[in-house]
C-alpha cells in the first residue's frame, strides 16, 4: 500500500477511535455497543499505543476498575447511555456478593486479551516505565486469571469451561448454537419456536434496524432469546460459578477461548519475570497442563480442532475458524502448522478472496453477512497472523494481514466483512477493526 494510502487509513482509523472515546475508556461503536466491552478495550489498546501512551495505558487499565471481588473481569461495563438491548436490567449483578460496588456490569467474562495489551503497552516504553507498568497491571491480571483456575477449571486440566456464548466473543459462532439447541433452550426460547413465533419476536428487537443493523447481519431471533433465557439462569444461580459449574446446561470447553488463555498465560509469566515475580502454583500447573489437554480437542479424522461439550464429554465436529486459533496459544505441535495453513488456503473451506471466514464457505451455517456466522472479522486475523509469525510463517502472517487491510480499506471501519467481496456488514465506525488496522499498518512501518 502507498505511503499516503497508509496515512489515510490511520488517520480515519484515529477519527473512528476518537468519536468512540469515552474519555479513558471507548465503546465499540456509536449506536450499538453504546457501553464498554472487555476484549475490545484490549484490542483498542494495542492501537492506540502507537499514537497515544497514555490513552493506551488508560485504555488497558479501565476494565479493571469494575474487577469483580473474585477476580473476574466481566464483559461488560455499563455506562450511563440508554437502549443496548441486554443492559443492566438483565443482568442484575448486584445480585451476586462479588460484584462490584460502585459499577453495573455484566456477570460473565470474555477471552482473555489483558496481558496481550498490557505487555503490548509495555513494548512502547522505556525500561523503567515497563517495570512501573508491570508492577501496576500484574496482580491484577494475575487475579483475573487466577479466578478461570479457581472457578472456571473443575477438571484441573487447564482450559476453562465457558458457560455462555457471549463469554467466547463469537456470540453465534455455529457449535455453540447447535448445542445450545439441543440441550440448553429455555422454555421461552422453546416456546417462540414452537409457536413459530420468530418474526412477532423479531420486532421486539433492539439491537437490529433501530440501531442501523440489519437482522439478517445479526444473530437470528431465536438463538438470541434462548441466550436472553441462558443469560437469566445464569443470573438465578446469582453468578456463582459452584453452582453454575455444577447445574447450568450449556457448558463447553471453547477452543480459542483456550488457547487464548494459554498464550496469556505466558504473556503473565513475562510480566513477572521482568518484575522479578514468581508465578504462584495454580498458573504454574495450568502453564503445564494445559498443551496435553488442547491436544485431546484435535479430532485426527478431519484435521482440526473443535470444542467439547462438558456435559456430553464428546467433540463437536463443525468446523469454525477456531480451528486455527492453537496457532496463538504458543504451544501447537510442529508438524501441525504445515497442515493448519493448508486449510487456511483450500479454496472449498477457509481459502476466501477476503480471508479468513469465521465459519467455512462449505458449512451449512455459512452466510457471508451473518455475524459470526460466515463474515470475516478483523480481531480473528489480528490473532492468528500473529500466530502464525510466533510459528515462523512470516510470509503468510504478512499475507493475511496485507489482505485484511486491503479489505479495512475498500470496505471501511465496519464491524465485519463478507469474505468473498469484502462487503461490510454489522456496526458501523467500529473501534477493533480502527484499532487493530493501525497496529497491522505499523508493523510495516
Ligand atoms: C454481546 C462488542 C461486542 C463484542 C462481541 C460481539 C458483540 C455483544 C452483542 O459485540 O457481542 O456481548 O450485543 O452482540 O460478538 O465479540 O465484544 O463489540
Amino acid at each position: 500500500m502507498a505511503h499516503t494510502d497508509t496515512q489515510i487509513l490511520i488517520e480515519q482509523a484515529k477519527s473512528v477511535l476518537r468519536k468512540n472515546d469515552m474519555g479513558g475508556w471507548s465503546r465499540p461503536d456509536p449506536g450499538l455497543y453504546i457501553h464498554q466491552w472487555l476484549w475490545d478495550s484490549f484490542f483498542i489498546a494495542i492501537g492506540q499505543r502507537h499514537y497515544d501512551i497514555e490513552r493506551a495505558k488508560a485504555e488497558a487499565r479501565s476494565p479493571f476498575r469494575a474487577q469483580w471481588k473474585n477476580g473476574m473481569l466481566p464483559h461488560i461495563i455499563f455506562g450511563d447511555a440508554d437502549g443496548y438491548h441486554a443492559g443492566p436490567e438483565l443482568w442484575h449483578c448486584e445480585r451476586s456478593p462479588m460484584a462490584p460496588d460502585n459499577f453495573q456490569t455484566s456477570g460473565v467474562t470474555q477471552p482473555p486479551m489483558a496481558a496481550e495489551a498490557v505487555v503490548r503497552v509495555g513494548q512502547k516504553l522505556t525500561a523503567k516505565e515497563r517495570k512501573e507498568w508491570y508492577h501496576e497491571m500484574y496482580p491484577r491480571v494475575l487475579a483475573y486469571h487466577q479466578w478461570f483456575y479457581r472457578e472456571r477449571c473443575p477438571r484441573g486440566d487447564g482450559l476453562p469451561v465457558i458457560v455462555l456464548s457471549w463469554e467466547t466473543g463469537m456470540d453465534n459462532t455455529p457449535p455453540w448454537m447447535h448445542i445450545m439447541h439441543q440441550f440448553a433452550m429455555g422454555l421461552r426460547a422453546q416456546l417462540i419456536q414452537q409457536a413459530n413465533f420468530t418474526s412477532i419476536m423479531e420486532r421486539f428487537r433492539k439491537d437490529t434496524e433501530d440501531v442501523g443493523v440489519p437482522a439478517e447481519e445479526r444473530i437470528s431471533t431465536i438463538d438470541l432469546y434462548a441466550v436472553y433465557d441462558l443469560i437469566k439462569a445464569l443470573r438465578k444461580y446469582k453468578y456463582d460459578s459452584e453452582k453454575i459449574i455444577s447445574e447450568h446446561r450449556l457448558r463447553i470447553v471453547d477452543v480459542a477461548f483456550s488457547c487464548i488463555l494459554i498464550r496469556a498465560n505466558e504473556l503473565l509469566k513475562e510480566m513477572a519475570d521482568e518484575i522479578g515475580e514468581e508465578l504462584p502454583d495454580d498458573i504454574k500447573h495450568a502453564m503445564h497442563v494445559a498443551p496435553h489437554a488442547l491436544e485431546t480437542l484435535w479430532d485426527s479424522k478431519t484435521q482440526q480442532y473443535y470444542n467439547r461439550n462438558v456435559l456430553t464429554g464428546k467433540l463437536v465436529k463443525i468446523p469454525t475458524v477456531s480451528t486455527f486459533m492453537p496457532l496463538y496459544s504458543g504451544v501447537l505441535p510442529k508438524e501441525r502448522v504445515k497442515t493448519l495453513v493448508a486449510q487456511m488456503h483450500d479454496p472449498k473451506t477457509f481459502g476466501t478472496p477476503f480471508p479468513i471466514p469465521t465459519t467455512p464457505i462449505n458449512s451449512s451455517y455459512f452466510r457471508p453477512n451473518r455475524y459470526w456466522q460466515g463474515p470475516t472479522w478483523v480481531n480473528m486475523n489480528w490473532l492468528l497472523a500473529d500466530g502464525l509469525e510466533r510459528n515462523g510463517e512470516r510470509v503468510e502472517a504478512k499475507g493475511l494481514r496485507d489482505r485484511t487491510i486491503d479489505m479495512v480499506a475498500r470496505g471501511g471501519m465496519y464491524e465485519y466483512f463478507s469474505p468473498m467481496t469484502a462487503e461490510p456488514a454489522g456496526a458501523k465506525d467500529f473501534s477493533w477493526t480502527a484499532a487493530l488496522t493501525i497496529d497491522m499498518l505499523s508493523k510495516d512501518n
